[in-house]
């Protein structure tokens, strides 16, 4: 036999360098700042300065009188076009630019579009806004408040500021679990607003060509194809006529998934001045204005049975959505897919009840590296394992060993109604534990507390669902979600891949490559990757909820075999034998009875243009639409141990293990890379990602003096593992992985904490858990909240 060796083809398992850091480590990238058209314009955005205000009026004049500013937007003109107002990907609607109020710090006023970018800052500052200021929410308790003021009277049938009520589970079975508890264990805690501040903004060039009717935009779009049928709807250009271009991205992060007003007016302007129009959002407008993440709170309490059963969970969520509904979600579930909490344990019963609100905040919900809500979920539900262990006077390892989904019992029904796929939580624990020295630091611990020193673990365990959809259960306005790849093989046996799925850093380039040299034996390296380009590339929903390997990924090794058995009865035509009588190795066909008989992958290739058998179509290509049969399930196990100050409230990671399960892995460097990432968020949300408001709505964290990001010199070492558990119903085995350490990872950093200051009593220290609450919570032994508003006089 003469199998090519697949790890040097570059195929499933092989770490391959990252073939689009050709061009990135050369500073070759294409962003879309880096589009420059020919008699292109630029445009800036004026913000509101206030966070909830009636506008009495908008005075242009100065503006439009600068030289070289070429038009300024405004609502009313928007208005007139019947574009004030645009519909977000969740049923809501959303303000372009404001016309009567507005209702976040930071919201769309106005647009000026001028010669250059710093003219059109000017125009901006030259614009007079009369405001009279309004009462202003900044959350839940204040939005539900007898007498609160309305924050979204632009909309009919709306009387107070809910925006929906929402509830999944069985009340009935719960309270009888809750009825037959030995233990009841509680907790509430505030998932803060954070924000995934990639380090490329958002931005878009819009260039409307009057001559061919043809809009072409580049934009920083997670999901190009959905922007198209937005657009679309929004500006009533045909499907055909519209073109969406999604260059590099320099991170995405859930940051570029929703529709922008930014884009909205590059794209009006560039149609009604006949030029090409660029938008660049700087620092400060990304960070107030776009793409919140969290900002829930969570309440729950869990029925215990003496021996550490979990008999019964019940939750209540309170979502701040800011002024505008404004995620991307499936549309039949309203919190995301926030049920998929406690999807690890075998609990009997759950009852989930969730309300959303609307506040004088930026429009905020899914985005930050999470599958909808997931990470908000997960953090919840490890929180909530811990505080149950503690209560019981139980091992928080022993207590999760008792609760954990068995290896036999899969597919298993999650009290909130998903059907988990696979997993070996007990393995990917015990691998965990050894990897720390579980028992050793046990005891270490409690040596250290005898001489006043404060050591703590904290362990995070869970499966969430990655890779929505299948079609009956998912869709974003009614477009159902699945995805699609499409192969071409060329005359010389090398390759063009395109998928509907957008790259901003995951590696895609070099990933989709290595399914295909598996299932066709093509060298990785002969295989081009193309995505982002709805001209091109085949209709798909685009790149976030760690989707793309669990549904393009999928496609790609479908579109793949269809090539392949297209290829077999070339083979069968140059081997002269019958197609039943060929077998494949990888890269090769050959006869059965005579092995040394055989016709590589090329020499199928050249035949397809060349050589075809009677009454087969010429030509080597195959494209795949793939409706998952169900979300993958991957699992991890994040530990970590700290050592908090009881002088200063500091805390210090002493160690770090991650163990990973995310089926088979296609590229494990690249995915050591996205759990290393995922962790350096997970510690930066813990520890020190601020990103708040105060009582008059503004945020506070605008900026990277106040909102830090974490660099190689704060984060801590992490030691990762894997184990490996095929997901069942993926052609190559392969689940999502994108999001999990940044799901899991942050409450093994405050778990640990929280053991380490057991003794106070407290149960819970809102994120960024920061020295001065830790503090505060060792002093007076209070739980410490983190909820806005904020106040800033104490500095
Ligand atoms: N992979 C693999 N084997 C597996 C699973 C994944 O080799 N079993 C590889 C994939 O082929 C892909 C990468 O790991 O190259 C991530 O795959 P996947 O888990 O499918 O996630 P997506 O590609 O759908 O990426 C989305 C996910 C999300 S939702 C956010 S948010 C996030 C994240 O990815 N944003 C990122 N990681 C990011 N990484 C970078 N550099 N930049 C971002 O914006
Ligand atoms: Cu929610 S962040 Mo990612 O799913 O793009």
């Amino acid at each position: 036999m003469t199998a090519l060796d697949e790890i040097k083809i570059g195929g499933l398992g092989a770490s391959r360098k990252r073939v689009e850091d050709n061009r990135f480590i050369r500073g070759k990238g294409r962003y879309v700042d880096d589009v420059v058209l020919p008699g292109m314009l630029h445009m800036e955005i004026l913000r509101s300065p206030l966070a909830h205000a009636r506008i009495r009026s908008i005075d242009a004049t100065k503006a439009w009188s600068i030289p070289g500013v070429r038009m300024v937007l405004t609502g009313e003109m928007m208005a007139k076009r019947n574009l004030a107002w645009m519909p977000t990907l969740s049923y809501d609607t959303q303000a372009v630019l404001a016309t009567d109020k507005v209702r976040f710090q930071g919201q769309e006023v106005a647009c000026v579009i001028a010669d250059d970018p710093y003219i059109a800052k000017d125009g901006c500052e030259a614009i007079v806004v009369d405001y009279e200021p309004l009462p202003v929410i900044v959350n839940p308790d204040q939005a539900l408040a007898e007498g609160a003021p309305l924050v979204r009277d632009d909309k009919e049938n709306q009387h107070d500021n809910v925006v929906f009520d929402w509830e999944v589970g069985d009340k009935a079975g719960t309270d009888r679990a809750f009825e037959q508890a030995d233990v009841i264990s509680k907790l509430e805690l505030h998932y803060p607003r954070s924000h995934p501040s990639p380090i490329e903004c958002c931005g878009s060039v819009a260039d409307f060509d009057r001559a061919t009717q043809k809009l072409t935009v580049y934009m920083t779009t997670q999901a190009p194809h959905i922007i198209r049928a937005a657009v679309a709807l929004v500006a009533e250009l045909p499907e055909h006529m519209i073109r969406i271009v999604s260059p590099d991205i320099g991170g995405g992060f859930g940051n570029k998934v929703p529709v922008y007003p930014g884009y909205v007016c590059s794209i009006l302007a560039s149609i009604l001045l006949e030029k090409p129009v660029k938008w660049i959002e700087d620092k400060t407008g990304n960070l107030i204005s776009t793409g919140f993440a969290r900002d829930i709170y969570l309440e729950g309490e869990m029925a215990l049975r003496k021996d550490g059963k979990i008999l019964g969970v019940r939750m209540h969520t309170t979502s701040d959505h800011g002024a505008f509904f404004s995620d991307a979600q499936p549309s039949k579930f309203k919190i995301g897919l926030m049920h998929s909490a406690f999807a690890c344990y075998d609990i009997p019963a759950a009852h989930l009840t969730a309300r959303g609100v609307y506040t004088n905040k930026a429009p905020g919900g899914v985005a930050y590296r999470c599958s909808f809500r997931v990470t908000e979920a997960m953090f919840f539900q490890e929180r909530m394992v811990q505080a149950a262990a503690d209560d019981l006077g139980m091992d928080q390892a022993e207590f999760r060993r008792i609760n954990f989904v068995g290896d036999d019992d899969f597919p298993h029904r999650t009290p909130f109604g998903f059907l988990t796929d696979s997993g070996q939580y007990g393995k990917c624990l015990e691998v965990g534990l050894d990897a720390v020295g579980y028992q050793d630091f046990l005891k270490q611990k409690e040596e250290a507390k005898a001489r006043g020193r404060l050591l703590g673990i904290g362990i995070s365990t869970m499966t969430e669902p990655l890779g929505a959809g299948n079609s009956r259960e998912y869709d974003i306005l009614g477009i159902k979600m699945f995805d699609s790849a499409e192969l071409r093989v060329h005359m010389t046996g090398k390759a063009i891949l395109r998928t509907g799925a957008k790259t901003q850093g995951q590696g895609h380039e070099t990933t989709w490559a290595q399914i295909v040299a598996h299932e066709l034996g093509l060298p990785a390296e002969d295989v081009v990757v193309e995505e982002g380009d709805t001209d091109t590339a085949p209709f798909g929903m685009g790149t976030y909820a760690s989707r793309s390997t669990p549904v393009a990924g999928a496609a790609v090794a479908m579109a793949s075999r269809k090539v392949r058995a297209k290829a077999r009865k070339l083979a069968a035509h140059l081997l002269e034998a019958s197609e039943e009588d060929i077998d494949w190795e990888l890269g090769r066909f050959y006869v059965r009875s005579a092995p040394d008989r055989g016709a590589t992958i090329q020499e199928c290739a050249i035949a397809a243009y060349s050589n075809m058998p009677d009454g087969l179509e010429p030509g080597l290509e195959a494209v795949s639409y793939y409706d998952p049969p169900n979300l993958t399930w991957p699992f991890a196990c994040y530990i970590a141990t700290v050592e908090v100050d009881p002088d200063t409230g500091v805390w210090d990671v002493l160690n770090f293990v991650a163990v990973d399960d995310c089926g088979v892995r296609i590229n494990p460097m690249i995915v050591e890379g996205q759990i290393m990432g995922g962790l350096t968020e997970a510690y930066a949300m813990a520890n020190m990602q601020f990103i708040t408001f105060d009582s008059e709505g503004n945020c506070v964290g605008a900026n990277y003096m106040d909102y830090l990001l974490p660099t190689a010199w704060e984060t801590p070492g992490f030691e990762l593992h894997e184990v490996v558990t095929p997901c069942p119903h993926h052609p190559i085995g392969a689940k999502g992985v994108g999001e999990c350490a940044a799901v899991g990872g942050p409450a093994a950093f405050v778990n640990a904490v929280l053991d380490a200051i057991k003794d106070t009593g407290v149960r819970n220290i809102d994120m960024p858990v920061l020295p001065d609450r830790v503090y505060e919570a060792i002093t007076t032994g209070r739980d410490v909240s983190g909820a806005p508003p904020v106040r800033l006089d104490d500095g």
